[in-house]
């Protein structure tokens, strides 16, 4: 493991306020008083068995991270305490941070939009206000996490973020072209990420323009590699059927994707009426050959869209029972497992007869090694460092542990049963993650089974019940279930990072990427941002801008006009972890975070004149309340 410095020393929050507060007398108070450390509580006998445990002023070892389907979030987790640490607004718009709002977050959601679809909201607001995020996954450097990025998918409004995990926010969107609606999402995992793989699921007309409803012939999915460098779609390639999950090798050869609807029909009945299903692979150095060739067509987005369908070079199509759904690489470097749904069985493909199949010396079913039957509705599966497998069995309610080792032999006839034990959960489990379990770095520690029903294990909340997402200890040979973990809708998926692999900032930097526009902007108004106090008129449009340094902001009061266009800019220049200030403009539906050292702003039209408070909406000092100003909006005609 890379070695990192210790990111979790620092100031305490007392000596935090101290140290900064321009009213030395008052740091005692607010928010400064209760949150001096206490000496530790005791942990009762039974907590301390219990090794997911974690005492307060104790801090986790793992990362989790979790999206969070339909509210187009993600959460980061402490593993194992299962406490929810923060949430990374990433597809929504979160009226805490101003995401969506602020000037510097709209460009990031905006600029990886197509042509059509900014046509589509100008008059909505100009940015999608929801998003289905299913499946985050970090970048990866020679096989495991390598703290640099986490990328996430919308399944709702076909797109892809990036989270730069130094500030744990979001630095990139794209749109996919030709696809719709992305859905299985994996990084290439070697040498290094590299390409990140994103399955267009639903099968659509390409160009879709409404000149085509009732052709399924002229519908298409598409398989999208994307650089995870530059966020810019690298190549797409056509495929038969839906695409479902994809997972990456541990060569950098292939990534292998689940379809299912290979009758690649519109409506239930079609979808469903064979029984054979597949997955298809994909080889990565024929399609970046392809693409030099140029043997591609161009359709939305200027990028090359490769024929990928049967027969095509660029991929094989493994015949697989009804409908799979899960894709997961095993960290033996070899073994592949694609989870069989409405078949009881999982599939393990072998990696190494690849290019035996691409040559076509054997049949595509002869890279199976394995089929064990495991039980009902299998979804996901997750590894440990000991061969062993842990698959999801949505409709049976359980988890089932497997030897992959076993399952290989009894496939080639010999009496062994690879199932090594089950487990109950509560209820319908999805995915399932291990501790460091989709790199070479598993540790066998911990699993999560994220259950879509948690019926009658919480008190009652109403008919929305949260999801419930339960901890297992799979050190031993028997899984052990520790802990129970309520969710918000709906997290599809996890990963769970060791902390050693992530190294987050306090403050930010100035030279921060994600406000340099902003300060561009300053210094052609000819404004050092950091000591500004400065109103520009240009027009109607007005820039206003502000330092915020506990409990004050620069500015006491400024005017503007009726019908302005006003941008305010705000920059925080505590300098000292934990110290966030916010501003929140009354009666403007405006409210925005500004981290320690951050730049940011918003633009809105002063169309409602009078006297209007901005005060700061992070409890930042005991003199916090008082920590406002006013906006005088004059009247027309005044
Ligand atoms: S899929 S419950 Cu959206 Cu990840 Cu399998
Ligand atoms: Cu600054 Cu509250």
């Amino acid at each position: 493991m890379t070695k990192q410095k210790d990111n979790h020393t620092g100031f305490s929050r007392r000596e935090l306020l101290g140290g900064t507060a321009k009213v030395a007398t008052l740091a005692g108070l607010g928010a400064a008083g209760g949150l001096a450390a206490g000496t530790a509580l005791m942990p009762s006998p039974a907590q301390a068995a219990n090794k997911a445990n974690v005492a307060p002023g104790d801090l986790d070892e793992y990362y989790g991270f979790w999206s969070s389907g339909q509210a187009g979030e993600v959460r980061i987790l402490g593993v194992p305490s299962m406490r929810e640490l923060m949430r990374i607004p990433v597809f929504n718009r979160c009226s805490a941070s101003g995401w969506g709002q602020t000037n510097e977050s709209r460009a990031i959601m905006t600029e990886g939009l197509l042509p059509q679809t900014k046509k589509h909201l100008a008059d909505k607001g100009g940015i999608y206000l929801n998003g289905d995020a299913h499946h985050p996954h970090m970048s990866f450097t020679d096989g495991t996490y390598d703290g640099r990025y986490i990328f996430i998918n919308d399944k709702a409004n076909t797109r892809v973020a990036r989270i730069r995990c130094d500030i744990m926010k979001v630095d990139k969107m794209i749109e996919i072209p030709n696809a719709s609606d992305i859905h299985g999402l994996r990084p290439q995992k070697y040498p290094r990420t590299g390409y990140v793989f994103a399955n267009g699921e639903h099968r659509v007309p390409i160009p879709n323009d409404g000149s085509v409803l009732d052709d399924p012939s002229k519908y298409h999915a598409v398989f999208t590699a994307i650089d995870g460098d530059t966020m810019k779609v690298a190549w797409q390639v056509i495929v038969n059927g839906n695409l479902d999950n994809v997972d990456a090798d541990y060569q950098g050869n292939y990534a292998v994707s689940s379809c299912y609807n290979g009758e690649e029909g519109v409506n239930l009945a079609q979808m469903t009426s064979k029984e054979q299903d597949w997955a298809v692979v994909f080889d990565i150095k024929a399609i970046e050959a392809g693409v030099k060739k140029k043997d591609y067509k161009v359709y939305d987005g200027g990028v090359p869209v490769l024929d990928g369908r049967k027969g095509s070079r660029y991929t094989r199509y493994i015949p697989i029972s009804n409908s799979p759904h899960g894709v997961n690489t095993a960290p033996d470097k070899k073994h592949i497992v694609i989870n069989g749904k409405l078949s009881p069985t999982v599939t393990v493909l072998d990696v190494t007869k690849f290019p035996a199949m691409f040559a076509d010396k054997i049949k595509p079913r002869g890279v199976v090694v394995a089929e064990p039957q495991l039980g009902l509705g299998p979804l996901h599966t997750a590894f440990d460092n000991k061969g062993n497998a842990y698959t999801t069995l949505f409709l049976d309610s359980q988890v089932a542990k497997w030897s992959i080792d076993k399952a290989i032999r009894a496939f080639k006839g010999e009496k062994v049963n690879p199932i090594l034990d089950k487990i109950d959960v509560q209820y319908q489990p999805g995915h399932n993650h291990t501790s460091m379990g989709e790199t070479l770095e598993a540790d066998g520690k911990w699993l999560v089974s994220l259950n879509k029903f948690s019926k009658d294990r919480y008190i009652n909340v109403g008919p929305l019940k949260p999801e419930n997402e339960q901890l297992i200890d799979i050190s031993g040979d028997k899984m052990k279930l520790v802990h129970d973990g309520p969710t918000f809708a709906e997290p599809h998926d996890c990963i769970i990072v060791h902390r050693s692999k992530v190294n987050p900032a306090h403050v930010y930097k100035r030279t921060d990427p994600t406000f340099a526009a902003t300060i561009a902007m300053a210094k052609k108004d000819g404004i050092d941002p950091e000591d500004p106090d400065k109103i520009i008129r240009d027009g109607n449009k007005v820039r206003v801008y502000m330092t915020s340094v506990a409990p004050n902001f620069s500015l006491e009061k400024f005017t503007v006009n009726e019908g302005d266009e006003v941008t305010v800019v705000v920059t925080n220049m505590d300098d000292v972890q934990d110290l966030t200030h916010g501003l929140t403009l009354a009666n403007y539906g405006i409210a925005f975070e500004v981290g320690p050292q951050a730049t940011q702003s918003v633009t809105f039209i002063a169309d409602r004149p009078g006297v209007h408070w901005f005060y700061c909406q992070w409890f930042c000092h005991a003199l916090h309340m008082e920590m406002r100003g006013r906006m005088l909006v004059k009247p027309k005609g005044a």
